[in-house]
């Protein structure tokens, strides 16, 4: 038997509570993996119970693959365009203070929609990346992306 039963109410022993299902929301930044659902009665513990350790109950067939979303730069201008400030221009000398114009396109090539994220630059004295390479003061704001969409900032 399924009693009906809206908050607040008082269950009979035996009788079960039966409402509209609850959409369970994944929060953003949730690890990928395999996952099952599991629905905890009391989790407040505000009800003293006879037995408080049967509260639980998993999903046993069902499970969920959650996937991330994975940002890359997939287009970045090459080599960033600047106007020389030495006289005579040189391509290949700037000072200090030389605003470099480039156009950069973040892509989003995962499996799950991203949220909004912040690209920023830096400087490289070599062909290779390090995160100790110094950090641009200029940054880029990126907004939510969907799977295989991507997001280009031009220079204004
Ligand atoms: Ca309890
Ligand atoms: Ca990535």
């Amino acid at each position: 038997m399924i009693t009906k039963c809206s908050l607040p109410c008082q269950l009979d022993a035996g009788a079960y509570s039966a409402t509209e299902p609850v959409s369970v929301s994944i929060p953003p930044g949730t690890p990928a993996g395999s996952y099952r659902v599991a629905a905890c009665a009391d989790v407040l513990n505000v009800v003293p119970e006879s037995n408080e350790d049967n509260n639980c109950k998993l999903s046993k067939d069902g499970y969920y693959v959650l996937f991330q979303p994975d940002l890359s730069v997939d287009a970045f201008t090459d080599p960033p365009y600047f106007t020389p400030l030495v006289n005579p221009p040189d391509p290949n000398v700037v000072a200090p203070g030389t605003s470099l114009i480039v156009t950069e396109t973040t892509r989003n090539t995962g499996k799950s929609a991203s949220s909004p994220s912040t690209t920023r630059f830096r400087l490289s004295l070599n062909r290779s990346f390090e995160a100790s390479d110094p950090l641009l003061a200029a940054t880029r704001p990126v907004p939510a992306l969907e799977v295989g969409q991507s997001s280009t900032a031009r220079p204004r």
